[in-house]
């Protein structure tokens, strides 16, 4: 009996974590062990990033122009993900749980391209 209910807890614990990850989930502060990304000179500075599924990137702004980091559906991206305007030194991290290439723009300098390769 006590085994029965521990299964049946097991189960709903994993289709919960299942329903609340998607493939790109905004997390709230950098993990340690994120990778970085600058935004600089209206560039992101290293602009394809390979990473581990299960990991982050956090991308810093290091100009006083906002910039954002916008995710649309196509390829590996299932859902739109557009981050807010980073002002000077502002962070917006993300975590990849699933293997894929997520290219990205920034919204209003379209021309601002970049990609994460999660493996
Ligand atoms: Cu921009």
């Amino acid at each position: 009996m006590r085994v029965l209910v521990l299964a049946a807890t097991l189960a709903a614990l994993s289709a919960g974590a299942a329903l609340a990850a998607g493939a790109l989930e905004v997390v709230p502060e950098a993990p340690a062990g994120s990778t970085e990304v600058k935004i600089a000179k209206m560039k992101f500075a290293t602009p394809e990033v390979r990473i581990k599924a299960g990991s982050a990137v956090t991308w810093t702004n290091t100009e006083a122009l906002p910039h954002n980091v916008h995710f649309k559906p196509g390829g590996s991206v299932d859902k739109e993900l557009e981050g807010p305007m980073l002002r000077s030194n502002q962070t917006f991290s993300v975590q990849f749980n699933t293997p894929g290439t997520y290219d990205y723009i920034c919204t209003p300098h379209p021309f601002m391209k970049g990609k994460v390769v999660v493996e």
